[in-house]
């Protein structure tokens, strides 16, 4: 009995000591300063006096993300957005009620200038770099405010590129403002439930014109998200007096309109509910039924795909921005893990076999954030009319690819990341099942990956293959003038190799049926995207006007870390396309295979 009784106390003493887990958490530190890469590609590029002012901002903005800016992201996580359709005494208020946390991301990002900066170009073309670096540097804080200042920078974009016009200036200093109780979001409504990548067929909201002018639209829209923003822009065709639409793209056009009036009353809609997903929870994704909303119509008639294709440009770029973002947060984190988690014996980080797996990881978030800045610096050429036709050209081809690419690299990076946790790695309470989550979406919305390699074919056709020619002569200028960095050499060689590669498949191509470039669509893109990102410098008398990986590792003061990096990206595939098409995936007779394999033959 005796015994017995020492055993029950024991018992309970020796549970108290194991069934906690002691294990410091993984975090970061102000990720400005952290980020060595960052860092570098500031001072390499902006003028000094730029590097100054940008570099005091993001320290103070990196300061302020750690200590108040990161903690309301993770109360936006654990209080999503509720919706409230009738009240108690039975009115319909259809009101989304969002968290005071989500409501202060909104002030903060008008206070830090998150659009505004890139609208009032004090820092002149660099200033659309300097704004995708705070939204960087933001974005795996953001609580999922990521998604509104995204559609918001897309709107304001729209209107510029419309010339501001009378009724939308207001709108406009609204979307780029930097006073809180100014500034407004901006959603884009353009998914109905026949169409989330054909657009063009998918679309059924009807505008009706109004004796004053305006239209009232009638429809569904069937995701629309940030459902809580102020203006949207969004499709819908114009009925005749006939009450008669054109169909197809040609029948669409863009509207402008406010979600709610002054006292916060839906413009004619209807919310029908939330959507209940996956990720990006703390953001409200609705379901919308337009019923005589009143709108402005923005667009030529029937154009309004085209209009609506500066937004989507737009965010596309902040997708790629989350992309990076993500990846980088999900490796710092696996980082400060390493050196802090005993396994066997050993830090994490005494064991080479998973420090392989953070340098491969290393190695793709750092291709993939020099392509996002080559991208934010040759549209902040293009907004500043100091672009050339080539660096137009490569813009435009570059976005979808870099969308497509880095959605891609993000959810990847994201579960591989997640591993090297073990199993905390999965606990909700960890936040880094959120982050999982969050970044699932980057390669759906915004056109998927496949959606968004037919947008590179259509960039190809619409220039008459010009976009190709810059792309080509681009990267082969720069392989020629090569500064011939020796340790660099393996590198350019491959990249040399692809490029022919590359060449050989397109001179194929080019005389096969068009079904062979859709099927080569999406390894062509990767094979773009690889190659670009590789890339070599363009020799030392030319400015430094790429940043890609090899670039980077050729400046003169470039680390080992660089070199590495480079050489390593180089190692994988970089023309995927080509090694496809040696294996005939893009035949005819592939198509019909594809086919047999999916649904089985007879
Ligand atoms: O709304 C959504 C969620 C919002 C959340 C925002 C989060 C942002 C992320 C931030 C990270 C946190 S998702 C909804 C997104 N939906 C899409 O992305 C649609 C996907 N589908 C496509 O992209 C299709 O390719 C369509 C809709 C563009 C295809 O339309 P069409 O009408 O069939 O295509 P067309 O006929 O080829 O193009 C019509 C015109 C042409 O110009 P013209 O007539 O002058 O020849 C095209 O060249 O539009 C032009 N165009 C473009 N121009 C089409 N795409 C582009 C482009 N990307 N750039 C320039």
């Amino acid at each position: 009995q005796e015994q017995q009784v020492l055993e029950d106390l024991e018992v309970p003493l020796a549970r108290r000591e194991t069934e906690t887990l002691f294990q410091e958490q993984p975090e970061t530190g102000n990720q400005y300063l952290e980020d060595t890469l960052l860092r570098s590609y500031l001072k390499t590029h902006l003028p000094p006096k730029v590097l100054e002012e940008v570099h005091q901002d993001l320290e103070r903005f990196g300061n302020r993300l750690l200590t108040k800016i990161q903690p309301l992201g993770w109360e936006c996580e654990l209080n999503p957005p509720v919706f409230r359709q009738y009240d108690a005494w039975g009115r319909r208020v259809d009101h989304i009620h969002t968290c005071s946390a989500w409501r202060r991301m909104k002030e903060i990002s008008a206070e830090e200038g998150l659009i505004a900066e890139a609208y009032e170009r004090r820092y002149s073309n660099w200033s659309r770099l300097y704004q995708a670096v705070k939204l960087y540097l933001f974005s795996s804080s953001s609580g999922g405010f990521s998604c509104p200042l995204a559609m918001t920078d897309g709107a304001a974009k729209v209107i510029e590129s419309l010339g501001i016009p009378g009724s939308l200036k207001n709108a406009f200093s609204r979307l780029t403002s930097r006073d809180p109780e100014k500034f407004w979001t901006s959603g884009q409504w353009m998914t109905e439930r026949r169409g989330g990548s054909d657009v063009a067929n998918g679309t059924e909201t009807v505008a009706r014109e109004q004796p004053d002018g305006t239209y009232r639209l009638y429809g569904f829209k069937w995701f629309t998200s940030a459902a809580d923003s102020d203006v949207t822009l969004t499709l819908a065709r114009i009925a005749d007096a006939e009450g008669q639409c054109t169909q197809g793209s040609r029948g669409l056009s863009l509207f402008f309109l406010r979600v709610r009036d002054e006292e916060g009353k839906l413009n004619s809609i209807q919310v029908q509910r939330l959507k209940d997903k996956l990720g990006t929870r703390q953001m409200a994704t609705a379901e919308l039924w337009l019923q005589g909303a009143r709108a402005e119509l923005i667009s030529a008639e029937g154009r309004g795909v085209a209009a609506i294709s500066n937004m989507l440009n737009i965010t596309r770029i902040h997708n790629v921005i989350s992309a990076v973002a993500s990846m980088r947060r999900m490796i710092s984190l696996s980082r400060d893990y390493a050196r802090k988690r005993v396994a066997f014996g050993k830090l994490l980080k005494d064991h080479p076999l998973h420090m392989q797996t953070i340098a491969r990881m290393e190695v793709q978030v750092r291709g993939a954030f020099l392509l996002l800045m080559e991208i934010v610096r040759l549209l902040g050429l293009a907004e500043t009319n100091l672009a050339s036709e080539q660096d137009q050209l490569l813009l435009r081809l570059l976005i979808p690819v870099a969308k497509l690419y880095t959605g891609k690299q993000a959810s990847a990076v994201a579960v591989e990341a997640m591993e090297s946790f073990g199993g905390q790695g999965y606990m909700e309470d960890t936040g880094l099942p959120v982050m999982l989550r969050d970044t699932l979406v980057l390669s759906i919305w915004e056109g998927t990956t496949n959606i968004l390699s037919l947008d590179v074919l259509r960039s190809l056709t619409k220039s008459q293959g010009q976009v190709m020619a810059a792309f080509l002569s681009t990267v082969q200028k720069k392989l020629e003038l090569a500064s011939g960095t020796e340790e660099l050499a393996p590198g350019v060689q491959r990249t040399r190799e692809a490029i022919g590669s590359l060449q050989e498949f397109m001179a194929a191509a080019g005389s096969e049926q068009a079904l062979t470039m859709e099927l080569a669509a999406r390894d062509f893109s990767y094979s773009l995207a690889r190659i670009y990102t590789g890339r070599a410098k363009t020799g030392i008398t030319e400015p430094w006007n790429g940043a890609l990986l090899m670039e980077h590792a050729a400046r003169p003061d470039a680390s080992s870390t660089d070199v590495c990096a480079a050489l390593r990206w180089c190692n994988q595939e970089l023309c995927p396309v080509a090694v496809e098409s040696g294996r005939g995936s893009y035949r005819g007779g592939a198509a019909l295979q594809d086919s047999a394999l999916v649904f089985g033959s007879s």
